[in-house]
Order: C-alpha cells, then structure tokens, then sequence
C-alpha cells in the first residue's frame, strides 16, 4: 500500500490510481461528508491530475432537433411533448463547418455535435461521418451524441476521427424507468460497450435535478465510476424544466446538492473531465465557482446549448478572468496537465501532507 493510499484509509478509501470497485455504501458515505471536508477533498483529489485553474471547453451544436421519437420526460426534443422549439432536419455539412470554425475562433477545443436520433440508421450516419471529418480537419476534437448506436456504427465513426461520443445514463438505474420508457438502461450500457470497443472515448453523465433521491444520484455515480475503464468526460448537467415537458414543475435541487454530486463525481473519477453542464444560466457566478472548486474541469461554451440557453460567452470569459481560470489545451494527457502546476499552486506532494486525518475519521465513521 502507498504512503497515500494508508494515509486515506477511509469509510471510502481515497487513492491516486482510479478505483472501479466502488460500493455504493462509500459513495453514499462521500456524500454525508460535511460541506468542507468533501470539497477539501475533492480539490485535494483534482491536483493529483490536473492543473486546477484549467478548464475544458467544448461547444454544442443541434445538427437536428426535434420530432424525435422518444419518450425522455425531461428533453424538449421529443414528438410527444408540445414545446417550443425550432426543428430541423440535418444541417448541411457547410452550416456544421462554418459553426466548427466560429467556436474555434471563439476559443473552443472541442465540438460535439448533437442530434434528436433515438439512433440513426446506417444511410443516416453516413452525412454525420462527413461532419465529423469536417470538424477533425479544422483542428478541433470531435464529439457526437446522437443516441443509440447499432453494430458498426461507432467504428464508422472512429475511422472518420470522432475522438468522443457522448451517451448519458441519466440517472440510476432505478429512477431511469420513471424518466424513459422507449429505451432501456441495458440498451443504453450497450451502446456505450460499442463505443469504448471502437476505440472512441466515452463522454458519460447524467442529470440531476428531475426530482429523484440522493440514493438516485449515489446509483448514478456509482454505475459511471464502476465502468472499467471510467468515461474520459463525465457531464453533469442541472435539469432545464421546460415547458411543455412532463419535468416542467420539477423543484430546484439545492445548489450545495449539485455542487455534491460535482466533488463526489470528481472523486470518484480522479482521471476524468468532469463537465459542469445543462443549468448554468441559472447559476451564479458564485455557485460556478464552487463547482470548479469542487473539481469541475469542463464546460459548454456558446450561447445555446441544444435547444435552451447558456451563459453568453462574454460572461463566460468574465467568469474566467476573475477567477484566474485558464482554457485547457487539447490533446494533452490528465498527467501532463498536472505537471504544467501555474505559479503559486501549491505543489501536489505539499496537498497530499495535508489531507487531514480528520476527513479520514469522519468519512470511516461514517
Ligand atoms: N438523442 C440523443 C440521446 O438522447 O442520446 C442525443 C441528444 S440528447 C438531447 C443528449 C442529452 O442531453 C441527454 O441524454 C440528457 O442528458 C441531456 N438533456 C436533454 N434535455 C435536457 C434538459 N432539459 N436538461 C438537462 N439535460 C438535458
Ligand atoms: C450533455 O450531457 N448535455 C448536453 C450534451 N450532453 C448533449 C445537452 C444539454 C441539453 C440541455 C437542454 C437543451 O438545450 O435542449
Ligand atoms: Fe430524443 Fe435524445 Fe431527447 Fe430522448 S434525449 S427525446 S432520445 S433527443
């Protein structure tokens, strides 16, 4: 056992190495932690990877929204909800190149693509692999997120360049048959299975907020920190009660809430981008700032998100500069990041002398 691994001899046991053999138990436990030991904790874990001042930023875009047949309570997009939204048919490759290339001027790495498929057919997919090809040639990574893939397709993907595919498992497992009923949790897990085996990283997350319990979100944390291996990017996004929806009236979450389920994400995923995600129009800038205290490390970046807004990217860069925060550069790996520690962070080995017995006992008793 590593000096830092006996020094966290906790209720959950804090390592440098990501763990997939989580129990739900201790990721309950990470929960009840009192407010400072968890966050403590969590920024403690980020600096083992990552430089703390630097964020990810992706920007999305609708290539085809809306008229989607499924059954999703939360999401604008679907057939079966009166909302108010503009559909589109798929975008023309130009419209998705000249896009690319705005957010790349605007200082975007990523660009993920997102459409209202419950999953394309094969004769759909071909146009997307173009798109993807596009972006790729631009010098931004690629992500897609365009529901279920069937055999085949992920590697069709890979081949055009896509670097990540996004796929949410939403929420646990439990929760997930209130929320959706067209598609199970099983098929969901098997798109993701395609993804990883196809050699395109996994950008997995959920959504808090739909008025599920805190054992909801303990079950969602856990399924995502016990995938082997984790997903690279792990958004989580605040739902948008929208009109129209079946979600329309959920109540808020707390905020502290979701800035839990942000730190104890971070933890359990030590490797992972962790994406501040869907919600944060709604947030203060405070409250951002608590997130990424918390050990968010990525963000959407662009004035809309599919269908709903996000902050405007003036405010964004605002938010950036008085926070000292830095883009973080694509195409370097989580270790290399760590190593490029800014001036005046304190140095990793000094944090690990300081994680204090006290979060340890509090966590074991737990
Ligand atoms: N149709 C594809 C699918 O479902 O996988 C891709 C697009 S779908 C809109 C992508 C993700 O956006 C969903 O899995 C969900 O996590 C998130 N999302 C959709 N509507 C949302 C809302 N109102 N609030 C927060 N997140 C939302
Ligand atoms: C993700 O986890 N969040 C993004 C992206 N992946 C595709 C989508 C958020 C959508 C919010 C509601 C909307 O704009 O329609
Ligand atoms: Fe369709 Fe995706 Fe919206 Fe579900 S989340 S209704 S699959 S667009």
């Amino acid at each position: 056992m590593s000096a830092l691994e006996k020094e966290n001899t906790l209720g959950a046991r804090i390592t440098a190495e990501p763990r997939t053999d989580w129990s739900r138990s201790e990721v309950a436990a990470l929960f009840e932690l009192p407010f400072n030991d968890l966050l403590y904790s969590a920024q403690w874990v980020h600096r083992q990877y990552f430089d703390a001042n630097a964020v990810q930023v992706s920007t999305l875009l609708s290539i085809k929204t809306g008229a989607c047949p499924e059954d999703c309570a939360y999401c604008p997009q679907s057939i079966r909800f009166e909302t108010a939204i503009d559909t589109h048919d798929l975008m023309p490759l130009e419209a998705v190149r000249a896009a690319a290339q705005r957010a790349k001027d605007a200082g975007a790495t990523r660009f993920c693509m997102g459409a209202s498929y419950r999953g394309p057919k094969d004769s759909q997919l071909e146009p997307i692999v173009e798109m993807v090809k596009a972006v790729k040639a631009i010098g931004l990574e690629t992500c897609a997120t365009l529901g279920l893939l069937r055999p085949g397709q992920a590697e069709r993907l890979a081949e055009a360049g896509l670097d990540y595919y996004n796929h949410n498992l939403d929420s646990s497992a439990e929760f997930y048959e209130k929320i959706i009923s067209t598609r199970t949790y099983a098929d969901r897990l098997e798109t993701l299975e395609r993804v990883r085996t196809a050699g395109v990283k996994v950008c997995c997350g959920g959504i808090v907020g739909m008025g599920e319990t805190r054992a909801d979100r303990v079950g969602m944390l856990h399924t995502l920190a016990t995938l082997a291996p984790q997903p690279e990017s792990v958004p989580i996004n605040e739902l948008v009660p929208i009109p129209g929806t079946p979600l329309a009236n959920t109540p808020a979450l707390d905020p502290f809430e979701f800035v839990r389920c942000i730190a104890v994400a971070r933890i359990l995923m030590p490797r992972s981008h962790v994406r501040l995600s869907a919600g944060r129009s709604d947030f203060s800038d405070e409250l951002q700032a608590l997130c990424f205290f918390a050990g968010a490390n990525s963000i959407f970046y662009g004035e809309k998100l599919l269908t709903t807004g996000n902050p405007d990217t003036a405010a964004d860069r605002r938010l950036f500069e008085r926070l000292g925060l830095v883009p973080e550069d694509a195409g370097m790996d989580a270790r290399g990041r760590a190593t490029q520690a800014r001036a005046g962070m304190p140095a990793v080995e000094q944090c690990r002398e300081q994680l204090p017995g006290a979060v340890a006992e509090r966590l074991a008793a737990s």
